[in-house]
């Protein structure tokens, strides 16, 4: 690993400000807060920087500004496009002791938490009060909100509740001149002018660092159920997603391929859910609000069996059951990691999933036809998820190119749908050469005019997302 060392100058004033235990250079660290979940690239950040309050951080930032440092504001660090990683001698400015959680607000049903509060403790604070926060995915555990906003996370039930953008009532931020700027303060209505807090949901880092959250909450689901129905083909999943959002009160709707429930089973050595195997499984979530919404659903799976698009189905019957039936979906990103996966994260608008999952399985067929391709996602969204395993003894960086080349195909299906090559995992460094596919040379210049309003002197995560 390259050690790149902090400039003499601000090494010394940072190390009077942080002291040594929180201004970090040895390489253990620099490794660990240097990269995020992506595997792609080397870490090589030159300090990692562990201020404890806004105070702290707004003086970092002058620094910075002053010695023209760079710093890549870091969160939990599970990211799956780059954004996080530090690989040119960057200052790390970790988040994760600027991290309270403030009480719950009842009659607001908001809480108001520091960027560094892990997402499951924001959750379960809201659960004691009996409300929910309601944005969750598998990496909720060590994910941290500050991240989940920079990047909008989406996740497992964003067919129900929203993407991260969709909770955010009030943000404050560092900008790229040190000027914290108080955007919304949690408010229902404000319509005076621009929204600079949207401009910061899912700005990967560019503009400036998120210190504070305020979120809205709201109530959790009644008696969630758990269907996982086996499914012989995509364009059936599709009918089925529109049968079930006919009749039932969807909380998600999910999918994942033979070979995906392979990996996962074997990996925790596990039973399949179902008795036979099928190319396709559906996993549906439900709230079973009535007597009637269990039988509901029964008659809708008969319907869909009965019309030769469904092949068999299990509901769970328990809570534990519910949850196990989750795992078989949300534990294929961590079970695949140890195959290096290239990852596609692609969308189109629902109704032309179809038309998205014909295309991709075209070129996967025509490019990859001796490649492990996993398949999953949250289709009920028009959100897929396509890994490409890579093969032992192939190098990670002939693989990479290899798939790089068919991404090119890959993103020219997806711009002929008008649809997006970064669903919820955001641009970062893995993207970016292929951002033209989904927005126009002008929508990135003016991203590169906004960047220069709030951080002119580009300090913050230089190299993510544009080129500057
Ligand atoms: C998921 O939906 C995550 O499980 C990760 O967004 C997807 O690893 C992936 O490709
Ligand atoms: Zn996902």
């Amino acid at each position: 690993m390259n050690l790149a060392k902090p400039p003499q100058a601000i090494a010394a004033a940072l190390s009077a400000l942080l002291g040594r235990e929180r201004f970090l250079t040895d390489s253990q660290s620099l490794q660990h807060y240097g990269r995020d979940w992506t595997r792609f690239a080397a870490p090589a950040p030159s300090g990692v920087l562990l201020p404890n309050t806004i105070g702290e951080i707004q003086a970092i930032v002058g620094l910075a500004r002053q010695n023209g440092v760079k710093l890549v504001p870091s969160g939990g660090r599970t990211g799956l496009s780059g954004g996080a990683m530090a690989t040119n001698g960057e200052l790390v400015l970790s988040l994760e002791r600027v991290r309270k959680i403030s009480p719950v607000n009842q009659a607001g049903r908001s809480v108001t938490c520091e960027a560094g509060a892990i997402t499951a403790q924001i959750q379960q604070a809201a659960a004691k009060e009996g409300l929910m926060y309601p944005v969750d995915f598998a990496s909720s555990g060590s994910s941290q909100i500050g991240g989940n906003i920079a990047t909008n996370a989406g996740g497992i039930q964003v067919i129900r509740y929203g993407m991260t953008r969709d909770w955010v009532t009030g943000l404050k931020v560092v900008t790229g001149t040190g000027e914290l700027l108080e955007l919304n303060q949690g408010l229902i209505k404000n319509n005076t002018g621009l929204d600079f807090r949207h401009l910061f949901i899912g700005s990967e880092g560019i503009l400036g660092v998120i210190v504070e959250a305020t979120l809205a909450l709201t109530d959790p689901p009644r008696n969630p159920r758990v269907m996982v129905l086996g499914v012989r083909s995509m364009a059936a999943l599709m009918q089925v997603l529109a049968s079930c959002q006919a009749q039932l009160s969807i909380l998600a709707f999910e999918f994942f391929s033979d070979l995906a429930l392979e990996k996962v089973t074997a990996e925790h050595s596990i039973q399949p859910p179902l008795q036979e195997r099928y190319p396709f499984y559906a996993l549906v979530e439900f709230e079973s609000t009535s007597a009637t919404a269990e039988t509901r659903a029964l008659e809708v799976v008969e319907a869909c069996i009965a019309k030769g698009w469904v092949a068999d189905a299990v509901l769970s019957q328990s809570e534990s059951q519910r949850r196990s039936l989750w795992r078989l979906r949300e534990d294929i990103s961590e079970t695949i990691a140890q195959w290096t996966p290239y990852k596609n994260d692609i969308s189109t608008t629902v109704q032309q999933a179809p038309e998205l999952l014909r295309s991709v399985d075209a070129l996967v067929s025509q490019h990859y036809p001796d490649l492990e391709v996993v398949w999953y996602g949250h289709i009920g969204d028009g959100n897929l998820h396509l890994n490409i395993l890579k093969p032992d003894g192939v190098s990670v960086g002939d693989f990479q190119d290899r798939c790089k080349g068919v991404s090119a195909h890959l993103f020219a299906a997806v711009q002929e749908l008008r649809g997006s090559i970064s669903a919820e995992h955001g641009v970062g460094l893995l993207k970016k050469e292929f951002l033209r596919f989904s927005r126009t040379e002008s929508e990135i210049e003016l991203m590169r005019g906004i960047k220069a309003q709030f951080d002119p002197d580009g300090i913050f995560n230089p190299g993510k997302v544009f080129d500057p």
